[in-house]
């Protein structure tokens, strides 16, 4: 066992992890990680690892040498039950504890009042900037905001994006098509922050109101998908995507609480309880092409700030999108964040 490393584990939005300057890991960093998460183990007993890909995760943060920018987010996943660590994918929740985390190690300096942090997300190349609230120039992550799947209430990180388009595949659609046929079903192929492959809920034969522990049930449905999901990786120039955890996997039906769509979505082994920050935007924004399983059964309203309820298992996820000429120019989600606790993690 190597001398620990400074760590903070939070909760970022949906999902909770582990969060590390860049210059405490150590070179053998994936080996570290492994050992530091419990990976491989489907209980990951012997680490931190929550046993669900959304416990699993690690940020990487250092101060930027960017222009404009504060800090440089690396985003890791740490598989559960493989001894793999990817940066092939970037991720939105843990995203917002990025600002709290950075100004609490000293790479910001706080306002008092609120605090923007300007943050480069290396795994996809593009920036997110993040609004932490300072009171006394101290973060605080007690407030009264209330995002669904996590329960109680806690300081607003509203955060927004710009340029997220083709983020990993190069393109909005990859193909240069809304919709492609594979293996007989109707799938948008879209990268509006995350590569996901948005198909009807229908055509699976099941409702997409399901919960998720039924859906992960069904391998049948799971077999389709990941057929689905190999084809697709080539074609949204992702290569082979056997070991990624992209495309994501997201099947569509009508709202029916009042939002704008309901979403099922694999990530893509393991059924969300909720949806990824840029996995919605990324539906959100397929709700908004002229056709495709999304367009044909998502309600936009109209305008060019649009506000899109993007329904999940346990809620739904509020996306602002501003669409100039008909492109999804900016998008901008509510998050929150909790510091959980600051050690040494030992690998
Ligand atoms: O899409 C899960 C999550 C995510 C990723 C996943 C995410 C995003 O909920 O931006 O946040 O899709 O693997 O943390």
């Amino acid at each position: 066992m190597s001398d620990g490393i400074p760590c903070m584990w939070m909760r970022g939005g949906t999902s909770k992890g582990g969060y590390f300057l860049a210059e405490d890991l150590p070179e053998d960093r994936d080996a570290f990680l492994l050992r530091a998460m419990g990976s491989p183990d489907p209980r990951q007993i012997d680490g931190m690892g929550g046993a669900n890909p959304l416990t699993s995760k690690v940020a990487v943060i250092k101060r930027s040498a960017r222009e404009g920018v504060d800090v440089d987010y690396l985003f890791l996943q740490v598989f559960v039950d493989r001894a793999v660590v990817s940066e092939g994918q970037n991720c939105g929740n843990i995203l917002a504890g990025v600002g709290p985390f950075a100004i609490e190690r000293g790479l910001v300096t706080a306002q008092d009042g609120q605090t923007e942090v300007r943050i480069f997300m290396e795994n996809t190349g593009q920036l997110a900037t993040a609004r932490v609230e300072t009171p006394g120039g101290i973060v605080t992550y007690a407030g009264d905001a209330r995002i669904d799947g996590v329960p109680g209430t806690a300081a607003p990180i509203p955060i927004s994006f710009a340029d997220t388009a083709g983020s990993s595949c190069g393109a909005l659609l990859p193909t240069g098509n809304a919709v492609e046929v594979i293996d007989g079903v109707d799938c948008t192929l879209i990268d509006n922050g995350m590569p996901c492959v948005v198909m009807r809920a229908s055509d699976f034969r099941v409702a997409g109101t399901e919960a998720p522990e039924e859906l992960e049930a069904n391998q049948a449905l799971r077999d389709r998908l990941e057929a689905i999901r190999l084809k697709a990786g080539p074609m949204m120039n992702l290569g082979d995507v056997a070991q990624k955890s992209v495309p994501k996997m997201t099947m569509v039906s009508a709202a029916g609480h009042g939002g704008a769509i309901s979403t099922r979505t694999f990530i893509p082994h393991r059924c969300h309880d909720a949806i990824g920050v840029l996995g919605a935007v990324s539906v959100a924004t397929a709700c908004l092409l002229p056709e495709g399983p999304a367009a044909d059964l998502g309600i936009v309203p109209d305008g060019d700030e649009k506000l899109i309820s993007v329904e999940h298992p346990t809620g739904e996820m509020s996306v602002i999108a501003t669409v100039q000429d008909g492109q999804v120019t900016d998008t901008a989600v509510l998050r929150t964040a909790r510091k959980l606790f600051v050690g040494l993690i030992f690998g």
